[in-house]
């Protein structure tokens, strides 16, 4: 008899996807049941959309029983929707995430799914040899995609290829030990994420994966000031994990009320006091 796999959480943030979400829940649904062999529960993560989104969410869970919502009304943002689900880490053995367009189809997931079973975190990207893109992200897209991948790799050192895409699977007890210090609530989320990992000495691997960028992307609209947004995040979290943090940390508080208002961007977890361990 074949050994039944370890319990799984997929989480999707999601912003005004009533248009998109409908046939991604149904396909990983179905996919997920006729494939894996242990128990699956994916929950859709809203916060502050203006369209129907739950209501779409809350029909395809009425047919589908693994699909459920958690909703949120402030604007916390995509990665601050993350940092919400992960809380729901005890639910399972593995916990991932994926975006709401359908970008990662499931079968490209659950391969990621299968490789973690002997590494804390495994993560789709599109930027190694081997990955498949159906359809890869504008021009545009990918040279912002290459500055950012500069910063955060002149800054943090982490050595990954493809901090952003959204295909993410990790170990129950790796979200366990770092959620406290996941304190990026906009789409450098991810960067975080990843340097939590790697400062708590969780292994991860980057694993190529099969992608299509999908129409309809609301990082595309407002590139500048999401890139601008992401940029400063990842200043923050180098400085964050700095020497100086302990004397930066009072008077960067206001600045960074200021600066993520004025961006309208959600506004960050702020960074631990003084007295508390950086883990
Ligand atoms: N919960 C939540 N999800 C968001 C927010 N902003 C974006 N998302 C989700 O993040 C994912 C990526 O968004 P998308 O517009 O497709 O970006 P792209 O694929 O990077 O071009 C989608 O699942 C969105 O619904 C947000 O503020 N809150
Ligand atoms: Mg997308």
């Amino acid at each position: 008899m074949t050994q039944p796999e370890p319990s799984l959480l997929l989480l999707i943030p999601a912003y005004n996807e009533e248009e998109r979400i409908a046939p991604v829940l149904v396909e990983f649904a179905e996919y997920f049941q006729a494939n894996y062999r242990g128990k699956f529960q994916l929950v859709v993560v809203l916060n502050g959309c203006r369209d129907n989104t739950i209501g779409v969410v809350q029909r395809i869970a009425a047919q589908h029983p693994t699909v459920s919502a958690m909703e949120f009304k402030d604007p916390i943002g995509k990665g601050g929707a993350l940092i919400e689900g992960l809380k729901l880490a005890p639910l399972a053995d593995l916990i991932g995430y994926v975006d709401a367009d359908g970008a990662t189809g499931p079968k490209a997931f659950l391969q990621l799914v299968r490789l973690c079973a002997g590494y804390d975190c495994v993560i789709g990207s599109r930027w190694l040899p081997g990955a498949v893109l159906h359809q890869s992200q504008t021009w545009m897209r990918r040279f912002a995609s290459r500055c950012f991948h500069a910063v955060v790799q002149a800054l943090l050192w982490m050595n990954i290829q493809d901090t952003q895409c959204p295909a993410k699977v990790m170990r129950r007890t790796a979200v366990e030990k770092i959620h406290g210090s996941l304190l990026t609530a906009d789409l450098a989320f991810d960067v975080n994420l990843l340097y939590s990992l790697k400062r708590g000495g969780f292994t991860i691997r980057e694993e190529p994966t099969e992608w299509t960028d999908k129409a309809g992307s609301k990082v595309t609209q407002t590139l500048m000031r999401s890139s601008l947004v992401m940029f400063l995040s990842v200043v923050r979290l180098r400085l964050i994990y700095s020497r100086l943090y302990p004397y930066l940390r009072k008077p960067l508080g206001p600045l960074e009320t200021w600066v993520y208002q004025t961006l309208h961007a959600p506004r960050p977890r702020p960074g631990p006091r003084p007295e508390e361990e950086q883990k």
